[in-house]
This record gives structure tokens, sequence and C-alpha cells, in this order.
């Protein structure tokens, strides 16, 4: 059988804010091989799969020689001889060897690394791009991107408290066009900064540094520049990510920005008037995670007319997407395969959130490498929407340069998912 894992090597690279990350590489006995590799977030969920390093003081503590071994060693040995076409069992034995509900044994940088590896060297093993391999021949649409125009939060120092000012270029024709529009709107944001005095280099995933005097003063420079750029906000709305977590907790949300704490209800008053005073049409992760209750009222506020994101609230796991799917705490899932360890249990929180009609977006992390695999992922699972970050710094244009050869490659067919791809009207 040509796609027996024949050998499973993995090694430490380093990601795009300079530290270690694994890096896996499959080898099948037909001689198809492929490559995975682990992103890392900042922002992270408390049930994420666990992101294992060495500690010590080497490297920040940042170091992953021990999710290698946990690849060349334990992994290894399980998965060798597997079929890779039959991703669910090689994941499904990943999960077994660990044996814990967070990956918190071999490590969740060790098994997507190498669930990504196996997963490439299957569509190489078929002769296939990653996303027609994945499509398995069902339709497709070029994802509708969320692209950061301000980076903040935990990707900026903190400089403002609300971690993503993105744009969606919900008015294009094409994925092309999207990357016109957000060519223009990135620019025209940066000349604005430039004339305030205000252009200080950009944040960790590429977005413009946050110098602001407050957090809603960001919106308000990102709305300037969509108009400066000639757009309308029928061609171009905003999404934003406001990673309530890092800042929230027990009921109390406190913005070290303008020093002012508020509790749920006055919180979601707040947002709820940036929705109606603003073009916003998507907002992720409005509370903390460990605020159920105030998902729910924010959903049943505005989740008619406005995308409601869960990201660290429902860490890419398919039974909290089914909690959520029943308590209407939100609408939409973020879909980061690091967070839950496997391609197989990302997938199924994809199709749980389908099922129930919601806008599932896949999305890359603050830490990234050169790997295009997630916009394969984006596509060839048909998900509507994609997020990697701003619109400079190679290891975002790396993905979204990769769209576009997957719309040239799927030719006059290609369709753009637009608007439509968000759960709203
Ligand atoms: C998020 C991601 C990507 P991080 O919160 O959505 O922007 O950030 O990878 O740091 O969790
Ligand atoms: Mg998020």
């Amino acid at each position: 059988m040509g796609s027996k894992i024949e050998s499973v090597l993995a090694r430490r690279i380093w990601d795009s804010r300079g530290r270690p990350t694994v890096e896996v590489d499959v080898r099948l006995a037909g001689g198809a091989w492929g490559r995975g590799v682990a992103p890392a977030g900042a922002s992270r969920g408390s049930r994420e799969a666990v992101d294992l390093r060495d500690g010590g003081p080497q490297l920040g503590g940042f170091d992953v020689q021990r999710a290698i071994g946990n690849v060349n060693g334990a992994i290894a040995r399980c998965i060798v001889g597997m079929d890779a076409m039959d991703q669910q069992a090689v994941d499904g034995a990943m999960i077994a060897l660990d044996g814990t509900s967070t990956k918190s044994a071999l490590g969740g940088n060790a098994t997507i690394a190498t669930s990504l590896a196996v997963l490439q060297a299957a569509a190489a093993a078929a002769g296939l791009p990653l996303w027609r391999h994945l499509s398995g021949g069902a339709p497709v649409r070029m994802p509708l991107p969320e692209i950061q125009i301000f980076g903040g939060g935990a990707h900026a120092g903190r400089r403002v408290d609300v971690q993503d000012f993105l744009i969606m270029p919900i008015g294009a024709a094409s994925f092309d066009e999207a990357m016109v529009m957000t060519a223009e709107v990135y620019r025209a944001a940066g000349e604005l900064m430039e004339r305030m005095g205000r252009r200080c280099g950009v944040a960790d995933e590429g977005g413009w540094w946050p110098d602001f005097k407050s957090n809603e003063e960001a919106l308000e420079t990102l709305v300037r520049a969509i108009d400066a750029a000639g757009y309308r906000h029928d061609q171009v709305a905003i999404s934003l990510d406001i990673a309530a977590s890092e800042f929230g907790r027990n009921g109390r949300y406190t913005l070290g920005l303008e020093q002012r704490s508020y509790d749920t209800s006055d919180w979601l008053e707040l947002l709820v008037g940036w929705v109606a005073r603003y073009p916003i049409l998507s907002v992720e992760d409005p509370v903390a995670e460990d605020d159920a209750q105030g998902m729910r009222e924010f959903t049943a506020a505005v989740g008619h007319k406005v995308q409601v994101i869960g990201d660290d609230f429902l860490v890419s796991n398919a039974a909290l997407v089914r909690d959520a799917v029943a308590a209407g705490s939100c609408n939409a899932v973020l879909l980061k395969p690091n967070q839950v360890g496997t391609i197989s249990e990302t997938r199924q929180a994809l199709e749980v959130a389908r099922a129930a009609g919601w806008g599932t977006v896949v999305s890359a992390r603050s830490g990234e490498t050169e790997d295009v695999a997630i916009v394969h992922l984006a596509v060839g699972w048909n998900a509507g929407q994609l997020k990697v970050g701003s619109f400079a710094r190679s290891e975002r244009m790396a993905k979204w340069n990769e769209a576009l050869r997957v719309e040239a490659a799927i030719g006059a067919g290609a369709v753009y998912a637009g608007r439509k791809a968000l759960p709203v009207p």
C-alpha cells in the first residue's frame, strides 16, 4: 500500500516571533511525503490543547525539545505502518496515545504538526493540491477574508485593549479584488497614522501599531481609512476580535488604556453601542471565556444582524460548539487546528457549526510560519471565511498569495463567498 506511513521526523524551526516551533515530515511507502508546522497563539483560551514548551532559562522557556521528542518517539512508533489516507484513524491513535483531554501528555504542538503532515502526505499521494484533496470534488468557495488593519491586545504589548481591528471586503467580486480593496484600506490607514504623527511600525500580525488614546479612536480611524480608500460600508465592513478573556474575568472588564472597569452589562452596552454606530458586521469573543451568560446576552442583542464568533470561548472543540448551539451563545466558530490538536477534531467542530447554520472561520495564530496549509483547509472544507492577520509580514502574505493561486487554479468557475459567508442577512 503506497499510502502506508513509513517515517515520521520532527525538527525545531522558528516562528514569526522568533520562537521555536515544531515541524514534522511524514514519508509514505510509495514515496509521497508531507510537512506540517505548529503555529502558536498569544491570546490563548484556557481549554486549548496544551502548547508543550520546555520551560527553564533558555529561549525564554519556549523551546520545544520535549514535543519534538514525543513526535520522534512515541508518536512515530504509534502511527508508522498506518494508512495516511485514514486521517481519522491516525488522529484517533494519537488522541488515545495521549490519553488527556488537552493533549497535555504529547503536546498539542506535537500532535497538530504530525496531523497536518499526514494530511499533506495523503494529498501528495493522491496527486492533488490539498484543497482539492479535502473537498473530495464537492463544490468550494473562495473564503471571505478578515484582515487586521490595527493590531492590539496581546499582539501589541496591550497598547490598546481590543485585539484585532479588521476589515471584511464583503462587496468584492473575487478574492483577487478583495485583496486589492484590502491593500487600499491598509495603505490609507498607514497614511492616516503618518499624518497624525503616529505611524510607529506594526504589531505581531502586521497590523499598524495602535498608537491611540482610546479603543474607540482605533475604530474611528478604521472607518476613516475605509472612507479615505473610497469604499462604501456595503463594500468593506468591520470585524472586531475583542479577545475579552485578556482583560475580563468573573464578570469584570478592565480597560488598561482608559483605566475604566465595567460589569458585564455595562460592557455589553458599550459594545452594542459600537455595533449601532459603526459598520461592524462581526464581533469575536465579545466577553471573556468564563462569561457564558454574557455571550448569550450579546448574541440575543445583536446576533440577528452581526456575526458573533466564539474563539477562546469554543477553542475549536466540537463538544463546546454543540453546547453553544443549544444555548444560543454565538452564531459562528473560529477554527484554529492547534487549539484542539488534530485535523479530524477541527473538522468535527466545523461540521457541528455548519449543521447549525453558523458561520465558520478558519484562522491562523499570531505566531505563524511560511506554512500555508490553513488556506487549503478554508477552501477545501468550504468554510466560507479565513482570518490570517494583517496585510504585511511574509508569514501573512504567503497565505493571501496562496489563496490567489488557488483562485487562479479553480479558474473561471471560482466563486467568492463574500457577504453570503456570514450567518446574518
Ligand atoms: C485570535 C488569534 C489570531 P492568537 O485571537 O483570534 O488573531 O490570536 O493566535 O494570539 O490566539
Ligand atoms: Mg480571537
